[in-house]
């Protein structure tokens, strides 16, 4: 039976997540052999567990049709893959960092920034492509990890690394500069699936695409005074329109409808003003529309 192949993050920080998006996706694994490899029992699907960094390569070379890893691990790998969909976790930066005292010598006349310095990542090719763009001429350190120490240890003068919350280089006395890399997780392909596997692929999407939709909504259900429900419309677009059911009272309906996240708390402030009560917040596992 043909089989679409993921290649995904063995263990680190994407590979909960992106287990978890697949599990609400209603995929059942057989867990037999994490260190390698899963199979799907209910749908046409095979995990490979790998190093995320070596993702893009698997699914360039053809040993695996699909990758989720970070659109960083791409960008520096330089393959020419397709990204299929955003997956919405694992955001981050690659930003330039430097020493908070080099900061004070620039603003007193020091050299002019980042010429001449030594700058230590693990993203070589992405910061040569800034640098180059920038007409930067600085010297780059490729380390494989604890990039953060190298200023303090006098290794480098600067570092080029991943921040998310930015507690890192707090940690480490450095300051951000310069964000010249925006990463999310991304599922990535060649583009070149046989007919049976992109049928096998648009199936997997639309399963995974009820899961990612559902999480930028939540579910409302709420009372209000019947007289009220003209302005509702105004406030609850919903996805075509608010459901209204009668209560015992008369006087009263019960609104359920669907709402954006991104406006959840604005839109809770509105209904309230007025006079909506019993306002019940539900998450929703799955939206198909
Ligand atoms: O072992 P394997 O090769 O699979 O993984 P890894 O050790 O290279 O990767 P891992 O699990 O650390 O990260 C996998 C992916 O997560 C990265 O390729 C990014 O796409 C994404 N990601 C998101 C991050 C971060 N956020 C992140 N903050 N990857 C690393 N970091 C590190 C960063 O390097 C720095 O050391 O976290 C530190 C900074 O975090 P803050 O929160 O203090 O700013």
């Amino acid at each position: 039976m043909t089989t679409l192949k993921i290649a995904i993050q063995k263990s680190g920080r994407l590979s909960e997540k992106t287990f978890t998006l697949l599990e609400n996706a209603g995929f059942q694994f057989e867990m037999t052999d994490r260190s390698l490899m899963a199979k799907c029992r209910n749908f046409p699907l095979e995990l490979l567990f790998l190093r995320t960094d070596d993702i893009p390569e698997i699914v360039a070379d053809g040993t695996s049709d699909l990758g989720i890893c970070g659109q960083n691990s791409i960008a520096e790998k330089g393959f020419d893959l397709k990204e299929i969909e955003k997956l919405g976790f694992g955001k981050c930066r690659l930003s330039i960092a430097v020493p908070e005292k080099l900061i004070s010598s620039f603003a007193t006349g020091g050299e002019p920034f980042l010429n001449g310095m030594r700058i230590a990542t693990s993203y070589p090719n992405i910061l040569q492509n800034y640098l180059t763009e920038k007409g930067i001429s600085a010297e780059i350190i490729k380390l494989s990890g604890s990039v953060e120490i190298a200023p303090n240890i006098g290794t480098a003068d600067a570092i080029c690394d991943l921040v998310s919350t930015g507690s890192t280089l707090k940690m480490n006395g450095l300051v951000e500069q310069e964000e010249i890399f925006f990463s999310e997780s991304v599922l990535v392909g060649t583009g070149n699936l046989s007919k049976e596997k992109e049928n096998i692929l648009q199936d997997f999407l639309i399963r995974i695409g009820a899961v990612l939709l559902a999480k930028k909504f939540k579910y409302i259900v709420m009372n209000l005074e019947r007289k009220d429900i003209p302005k509702l419309t105004e406030i609850l677009p919903g996805l075509k329109s608010p459901t209204i059911t009668s209560l015992a009272d008369e006087n009263w309906v019960s609104v359920s409808t669907v709402v954006e996240e991104k406006i959840f708390w604005a839109t809770i402030g509105k209904l309230k003003e007025i006079g909506a009560e019993g306002i019940l917040v539900q998450p929703i596992e799955k939206l198909i529309i």
